[in-house]
């Protein structure tokens, strides 16, 4: 069945807005002003996403559905005995299919940050898996994170794709990746998928496609930061900027004044000089080597990891 009415939010709205507030102000008062990412994902952007998803130039989400196909008969060898399968910012589900299909799991629980998005696409999934237990879970993954009390420990299983662990800086990457670690019983594992490093000629295009859908993308979030603030940011007056940061690792999105200008919100506001960025995104290219480097110190043992041919993207296994 599918538990729509079950969302459960970790705090109340009101003071989710206020600390969004407090959040964003800190941000936006920085010398390097910044938004966390996490602002890109109001509906229209869950929408703009997905469209990303299916952009010629945008690799990495066909080229992980392409692993999880190819290698899916030797994933539920590895994966057998799973019955509980949690995915770590769920969106619309898509991914977590294959999975559902190879490894027939008792429960699935989505978890995401759009609520109302995530328990569409967890309804879309129950009628399609007669007698999964399928529920959503509305909450922001970078904090501590609330799984329902009846839901079994044994046997659980993390998926995490996307590469959206790119998306964390090093730091909070691994302490997400110590949460996740904490959520699994002894017998639990993580499926990952992480991007790796490759050309410039691949990497940058991904993030700055021809039709312009991730300059939407990335623009779209001044129209979310408005609507939290009450600021009057105009999508006009800033320019789309994503370049890949090799002394990082990392393609960085950004936000760029095509004027001076100065932004207001209720009780403050603050100038910005001409070509002034506002940083909106990180998304980390991991080295493989690196990244088991980061599990390991989270908690997790031995892995295994799938590749494409290129070994552009990889899929890896850990266990509790
Ligand atoms: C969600 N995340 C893994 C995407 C990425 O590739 O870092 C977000 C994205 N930003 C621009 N395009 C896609």
């Amino acid at each position: 069945f599918c538990s729509i009415n079950d969302v459960i939010s970790p705090v109340v709205e009101s003071s989710a807005l206020h600390a969004a507030r407090a959040d964003l102000l800190h941000g936006l008062l920085q010398p390097q002003a910044r938004i966390s990412p996490k602002y890109l994902y109001d509906a229209r952007g869950c929408e703009l996403f997905e469209q990303i998803t299916r952009l010629p130039e945008y690799y990495p989400t066909r080229t992980e559905a392409a692993i999880l196909a190819d290698a899916g008969p030797a994933m539920a060898q590895v994966l057998q005995g799973c019955e509980v399968l949690i995915e770590l910012g769920a969106g619309n589900c898509e991914k977590v299919r294959a999975l559902c299909r190879s490894l027939r799991p008792r429960h699935f629980v989505g978890v995401d940050i759009a609520g109302d998005f995530l328990s569409q696409a967890v309804c879309r999934l129950a009628d399609e898996f007669p007698g999964l237990d399928a529920r959503a879970v509305q909450a922001d993954i970078t904090g501590p994170l609330q799984l329902p009390p009846d839901l079994p420990r044994n046997g659980r299983l993390v998926f995490y794709p996307g590469s959206s662990i790119g998306n964390f800086d090093p730091a909070d990457a691994l302490a997400m990746l110590r949460r996740m670690h904490e959520l699994l019983g002894p017998d639990g594992g993580l499926l990952i998928g992480i991007d790796l490093p490759k050309p410039l000629q691949w990497l940058e295009p991904a993030y700055d496609d021809a039709q312009g859908v991730t300059a939407r993308f990335n623009l779209n979030v001044l129209s979310h930061v408005n609507r939290l603030l009450g600021s009057d940011f105009g999508e006009d007056d800033w320019a789309h900027h994503a370049f890949f940061n090799s002394g990082h690792s990392r393609i960085e999105m950004h936000l760029r004044a095509r004027r001076p200008l100065t932004v207001a919100w209720p009780g403050g506001g603050r100038h910005f000089a001409e070509s002034e960025t506002i940083h909106t995104e990180n998304s980390y290219k991991y080295p493989l080597s690196q990244f088991q480097a980061t599990l390991a110190e989270a908690g997790f043992g031995v892995c295994q990891v799938w590749t494409d041919e290129r070994q552009w993207f990889a899929m890896v296994h850990a266990h509790a």
